[in-house]
């Protein structure tokens, strides 16, 4: 459970650690089964198999020199990771955090950052990335499997920034991020005047292996160049709310799951999308995946 100190922490800034949640033994699993499937690689599955929706380098070409490689929904791929998004802690502390009692997946993300040249992801806003849900989903869960940290590429935040409104055309200009020096700043945006914190200040967030880090759909976030001598392997596990209904204007990976008409509660949307909290209580891992 997280406390009302570390909310009313979140409220303010839009991210909190919210301290260790797995133990040596899951970590060592979901290494292990990752790491299978990173050595598999994005073309390794056979037609049948269980296997995420993605799995690509998000510089955006086969092989790039500095690799980000994202893999969405490795839930469905395999059944330690499958058990995670169920995880009580991690889905007891989105509901604290989002005052939301049903809660449901909207989809994953592993970024796995090589050692010595695993590239940057660049600051960015969720929300605005994930135009088929409305209202916006308000709260991720983040969970390092290596200590994350400034240089191995930690995620890096900016406090307050989740009450400024969708500035996502704002962060796309700052595009420089070969050097540590012009990922931190961040430079032409001024906050609203009534905003509670009006100062931008990009502020690295080391996470250590196995704790959770939450971050809100509108929080400035982003991270550099891995320059260390270790992996940098993380994934975020994206939620939706009760509340979220589907916008068939938009556009997004996971939209060819959804067979809904316009404006339909997500709630219906089928199994691409598990529930993971009813009435407040986190359901719990489906006997099907204890061990
Ligand atoms: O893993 C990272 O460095 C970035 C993850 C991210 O952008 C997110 O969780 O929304």
């Amino acid at each position: 459970m997280l406390t009302q100190v570390q909310i009313d922490k979140f409220h303010r800034n839009g991210f909190l650690n919210g301290g260790r949640v797995l133990s040596d033994e899951e970590l060592g699993e979901l290494s292990d089964t990752l790491d299978e499937i990173l050595t598999k690689g994005p073309d390794g599955f056979v037609p049948g198999e269980a296997q995420p929706v993605s799995f690509r380098d998000l510089a955006g070409v086969s092989v790039s020199e500095h690799p980000v490689w994202q893999i969405v929904n490795i839930w469905e791929a395999a059944p330690a990771w499958e058990r995670l998004i169920y995880h009580p802690a991690v889905v007891r502390g989105i509901s604290q955090l989002t005052g939301h009692a049903d809660l449901q997946v909207w989809h994953d993300q592993i970024q796995y950052k090589p050692a010595r040249y695993g590239g940057s992801t660049h600051w960015h806003q969720d929300a605005p990335l994930w135009p088929i849900i409305k209202p916006m989903t308000p709260v991720s869960a983040w969970i390092p499997l290596d200590d994350a940290t400034e240089d191995n590429g930690c995620m890096w935040m900016v406090p307050g920034s989740h009450k400024w409104g969708n500035q996502i055309a704002f962060l796309r200009t700052q595009g420089n991020l070969s050097l540590l020096e012009n990922f931190k700043d961040l430079q032409g945006f001024t906050p609203p005047a009534d905003a509670e914190i009006r100062e931008v200040e990009a502020r690295p967030c080391p996470v250590m292996r196995g704790e959770v880090s939450f971050h809100h759909s509108l929080t400035w976030h982003g991270s550099p160049f891995n320059q260390s001598h270790r992996p940098r392997r993380a994934i975020a596990i994206h939620y939706m709310t009760g509340a979220a209904r589907f916008d068939q204007s938009g556009e997004h990976l996971m939209k060819q799951f959804v067979a809904l008409p316009d404006d339909a509660p997500m709630a219906a949307a089928g199994r691409h999308f598990p529930v993971v909290c009813r009435d407040g209580e986190p359901v719990g891992v489906p006997a099907r995946l204890r061990a």
